[in-house]
């Protein structure tokens, strides 16, 4: 439960109240609590039904939080500009509050738990004054599932609780699954005065308690997403025995044949919504190939009584990067943000239309940048914050896999690492045993993105595409992954790929997107035993013969899967440097992993 807010002799009985409080008497409490606390003038009980969904939107309008978008071009969509400082997750404010330091590991900011609620607390008092606080009930996975949490999130933001309506199963269903007990992630959010300097979101794995404040944003706000399915999720994945990972999830269906469920971790705006939701290029729909999503960005997977791994969404929206998204990238998405769709930072064109760089059509003579400031193509800078998003339930997915729906999860056959990578790095490969599936995931290197605060562009080692989310030492993180060799009689093969190798003109060399398709034809195929591939040092690789590359550059692709041995020199000196830092966390398996790997090249 956790040290609670200190309680004062103030009680809300004049508090105006929207909506019933449930029946639970320790959501009741607690609530009560942080009334005390942060003080709010109003208290809105959310139940997720349409209807206040709509009453909401209506309300954010008239609060001028949201403007809507032309009803005849994007019906029932709606745009956010936040604060211009308040773009993305900041992870130089981002804690791990456990009893120790060393369960955090040194990748995580730490920070002690009384530290932290004393210095949060002070941020709080009275922080809602003049403003309602919502309560937002919500249900991550599937109702009946094994591994479904419920969260409560009490938050001052409206943006949030509308955005959380999209994105979590919120409301009724949520308190039905709490039913009377206490079971339940506390999570207190205050956007405060939005000022970077008091921003912290800090996670207390071992209260269940997650505290935010001063930020709006998504990964920071949104405390379902990030903080509850992924740090508080890993940590309460390895007490019991599962994974909570940054991954999409997905099925491929051949000609003919069975759809394949595959999960793939890729760090924040690497291509996990696209591929997720990836249209098949026009001759392999032709030949009969299908794909459907399940997930864009997180994954839970336990492994079942039948000894295979099963992955589920705990998610029931998507809130993906913007720029970029056009019919030909991406028209899955074209289409779920085509309607009742919350678009965050993006540009307005005079027709009340939204616009981003990447857009189908041509560029505007003039519009609102994503500040809402005067822009022409002369401006000299982005119209849509690059790291603009949409925010809609996953039920618009053309694509929508009918397995979304099991809350038994899907049977994984592959497991696809994926980086961000202008150099060094292959197209694909696959690995050679679990063991080293887990070293190939826990090196990953990859060049930051707008995703997150800080400097764009620069190789950082991101673990499993985890270093911004696990919540514990990553050493033991890795100790976690390797001990489901064991736990798993149907283990899924490992790959790594990399879309973003470019040539010396800085192109890509692989064509991306749909075309990522014939790559994961070969995953499909190698899974089933059908196809061929060539032993080299990094693992085993497709040769130009396994693939289907017609179409595509035969030149191109073997530079994209070219091995530079200095390049690699320098790429196991940054590993190493990453390994050490674990001391003896460190599992003795993946060093040892490293020195095959060393001799190998
Ligand atoms: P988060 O939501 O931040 O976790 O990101 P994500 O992993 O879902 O990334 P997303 O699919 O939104 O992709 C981010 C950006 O990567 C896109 O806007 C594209 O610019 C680029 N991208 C995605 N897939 C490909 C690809 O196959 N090739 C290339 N060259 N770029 C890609
Ligand atoms: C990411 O940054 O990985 C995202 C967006 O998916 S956020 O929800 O802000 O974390
Ligand atoms: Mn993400």
């Amino acid at each position: 439960m956790g040290p609670s807010p200190q309680s004062t002799t103030q009680r809300s009985t004049a508090l105006p109240t929207t909506g019933r409080p449930p029946e639970n008497a320790h959501v009741r409490q607690w609530v009560q609590t942080c009334i005390d606390l942060c003080q709010p003038n109003a208290l809105y009980w959310c139940d997720g039904s349409a209807q206040e969904q709509a009453a909401l939107t209506q309300r954010a309008v008239a609060e001028g939080v949201l403007i809507s978008l032309n009803p005849q071009t994007f019906p029932g969509c709606s745009l956010h500009r936040s604060n211009p400082n308040d773009t993305a997750r900041t992870e130089y404010c981002t804690f791990t509050c456990t009893p120790t330091r060393e369960l955090a590991g040194p990748t995580n900011n730490w920070m002690a738990p009384e530290q932290a609620y004393q210095t949060l607390r002070a941020c709080y008092v009275g922080s809602m004054r003049g403003r309602t606080m919502y309560v937002v009930p919500f249900l991550m996975g599937l109702p009946g599932s094994p591994l479904a949490k419920v969260g409560i999130e009490l938050t001052d933001s409206i943006y949030v609780a509308l955005s959380m309506g999209l994105m979590t199963r919120m409301g009724r269903v949520a308190l039905d699954a709490l039913g009377g007990n206490d079971h339940f992630t506390r999570c207190l959010h205050s956007v405060g005065e939005c000022d970077p300097h008091r921003r912290y979101i800090c996670h207390f794995p071992q209260d269940n308690t997650v505290w935010s404040y001063g930020s709006g944003y998504g990964g920071n706000a949104l405390l379902g997403k990030k903080c509850l399915a992924l740090r508080i999720g890993s940590y309460l994945g390895h007490e019991e025995g599962w994974l909570a990972e940054h991954m999409l999830i997905m099925g491929i269906t051949p000609p003919g044949g069975q759809t394949t469920y595959i999960t793939g971790a890729f760090p924040s705006a690497c291509g996990k919504t696209n591929l997720a939701m990836l249209t098949p290029p026009p001759h392999f729909a032709a030949k009969g190939w299908k794909t459907e999503t399940i997930g864009d960005d997180i994954a839970w997977m336990y492994p079942g009584k039948d000894g295979a791994l099963h992955a589920l969404n705990p998610e029931y929206g998507y809130f993906g990067v913007v720029p970029g998204t056009n019919r030909t990238s991406n028209p899955n998405a074209v289409e779920i943000m085509s309607h009742d769709t919350i678009f965050t930072n993006v540009a307005l064109l005079p027709d009340g239309t939204p616009w981003w760089e990447g857009k189908d059509g041509p560029i505007p003579s003039r519009c609102l940048d994503w500040t809402g400031q005067p822009w022409t193509p002369a401006s000299g800078r982005k119209a849509a914050h690059p790291n603009s998003r949409f925010t809609a339930i996953l039920t618009q997915n053309p694509a929508l896999s009918p397995q979304a729906e099991d809350p038994a999860g899907a049977l994984v056959s592959a497991i696809i690492f994926g980086a961000r990578r202008s150099k060094t790095i292959p197209l694909i490969v696959e690995a050679f045993n679990w063991t080293h599936g887990v070293y190939l995931g826990a090196t990953m290197g990859s060049e930051t993105t707008a995703a997150a605060s800080g400097q764009v562009g620069v190789v950082r080692r991101d673990p499993m595409a985890m270093l911004p989310f696990c919540g514990y030492n990553m050493g033991r993180y890795f100790t976690h992954w390797l001990s489901f060799e064991k736990r798993l009689t149907k283990r899924p093969r490992i790959f790594f790929v990399n879309w973003f190798r470019t040539d010396a003109q800085g192109k890509f060399l692989w064509p991306g997107f749909g075309d990522n398709l014939r790559l994961l034809a070969w995953i499909v195929e190698r899974c089933q035993g059908r196809v061929g591939a060539i032993d080299t040092p990094l693992g085993w690789m497709p040769r130009p013969e396994d693939l289907d590359l017609d179409g595509i550059d035969r030149a191109r692709f073997e530079q994209a899967q070219a091995i530079d041995p200095g390049a690699w020199q320098q790429e196991l000196r940054d590993q190493e440097e990453l390994f050490t830092k674990f001391g003896a966390d460190m599992p003795n398996e993946l060093l040892a992993e490293r020195e095959r790997l060393r001799s190998r090249l």
